[in-house]
């Protein structure tokens, strides 16, 4: 049987890396879309690149998004069946310093796109990175019916593009779908994401690297998930058997001083010594209070469910963290001890 073939824009990011992953174990031909970088950022996706580039599976291709033509020349020659356009500026508290950019990246390079598959190659499946942080003010449980209030140029950026998909899908009949997926973290999570800042940031403190972490505001909540479960829920919305848009949550949700609890509890730590809240650099202009997902229909249609919790979340993260600065969990409670005597 002919390998199906898939596009995946963001395939240098957390999801883009763990999707490819999940693709080429199914057997498909991947193709990323990278944009070029002085320093070249592969990092998390070498080991694929080893395993798969040279058999021809995983093939890299330098496009720039917001270039109408680097995008169209890749999907007239290779004709890919399904497209995952993951590619964004992601971070929310940087949109607000860098609105006009985020909404070029997130919003039109997703337009781009879906025109040129429309007019070069229009079976091919279309999937949109939609966010949560659409839903803004809207009180949870956030489902599929839930009105969106976007409260940052991100949340307004991806708001268009939800728009563009359903127009494309409705007006012009692409089999384009939405994933709305609540906050999803790995240890391949961006270090200034606010879960990955404090793993990262105690695994430093408890290697005498850094003294304190400096966060904003703690009270917000949010619905966390692990991106691993969350590119299963991506790749089965477009195996699904009609476009449609789909909440990808885990239907708890938890504020980041429970994470912060959780995460210096792993290694028994009194985290309100180590810990600096309300610094102004990290408060935004306009919050998303508390994000709580409602994903019961991608579970009856899509038979997806999460198989991680926040504690093997939080575990799976500070693990990474302290093995990259050379310490195992039973050395890392050991200086924990030390430093709660010394302090
Ligand atoms: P991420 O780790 O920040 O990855 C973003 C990817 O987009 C990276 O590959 C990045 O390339 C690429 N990118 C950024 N700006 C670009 C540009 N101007 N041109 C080309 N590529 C560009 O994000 P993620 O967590 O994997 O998220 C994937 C997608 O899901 C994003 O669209 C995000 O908005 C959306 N989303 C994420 C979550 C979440 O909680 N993680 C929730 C809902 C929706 P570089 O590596 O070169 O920077
Ligand atoms: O980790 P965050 O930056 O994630 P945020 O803003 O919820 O956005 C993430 O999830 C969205 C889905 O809802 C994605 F669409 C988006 O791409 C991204 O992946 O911040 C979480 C919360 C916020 O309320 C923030 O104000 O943590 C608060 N926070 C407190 N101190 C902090 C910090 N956030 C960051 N990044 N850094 C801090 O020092």
């Amino acid at each position: 049987m002919k390998k199906k073939i898939a596009f995946i824009t963001g395939i240098t990011g957390q999801d883009g890396s763990y999707l490819a992953e999940l693709l080429l174990k199914k057997k498909y031909k991947v193709h990323g879309l990278l944009r070029r970088t002085s320093v070249l950022n592969i990092e998390r996706i070498q080991d694929i690149i080893n395993q798969y580039e040279k058999k021809g599976q995983l093939n890299l291709h330098y496009v720039d998004l917001t270039d109408t033509a680097s995008i169209s020349n890749l999907i007239i020659k290779y004709r890919p069946d399904e497209f995952y356009n993951l590619a964004a500026m992601s971070h929310v508290g940087i949109s607000y310093f860098t609105g006009e950019a985020t909404l070029n990246i997130n919003t039109v390079a997703s337009y781009r796109i879906q025109e040129s598959i429309l007019r070069n190659h229009k079976r091919c499946k279309f999937y949109q990175a939609s966010s949560s942080e659409m839903f803004g003010s809207s009180p949870p449980p956030q489902n599929e019916m839930t009105p969106f209030n976007p409260q940052s140029p991100y949340g307004i950026s991806k708001v268009a593009a939800f728009h563009t998909t359903k127009y494309f899908r409705q007006a012009h009949g692409l089999f384009a779908s939405n994933g709305i997926l609540f906050n999803h973290e790995s240890p391949r999570r961006g270090l200034n994401f606010v879960t990955r800042k404090i793993t990262h940031s105690l695994a430093r403190i408890l290697s005498g690297h850094e003294k304190k972490i400096y966060l904003g505001n703690i009270s917000t909540r949010r619905d966390w998930g692990h991106s691993k479960d969350y590119v299963i829920g991506i790749w089965k919305i477009l195996q699904y058997k009609k476009p449609e848009d789909f909440v990808i949550s885990t239907g708890q949700n938890y504020s980041i001083e429970d994470f912060i609890k959780k995460v210096f509890k792993i290694v028994g730590l009194n985290w309100k010594k180590f810990v600096s809240t309300n610094n102004k650099k990290f408060m935004r202009p306009s919050e998303v209070r508390s994000l709580r997902g409602d994903s019961t229909k991608a579970r009856k249609l899509l038979k997806w469910k999460p198989k991680y919790n926040l504690d093997d979340l939080a575990k799976d993260m500070l693990m990474n963290d302290l093995k990259l600065y050379g310490m195992s969990l039973e050395h890392a409670k050991k200086i924990a001890k030390k430093l709660s005597k010394k302090k």
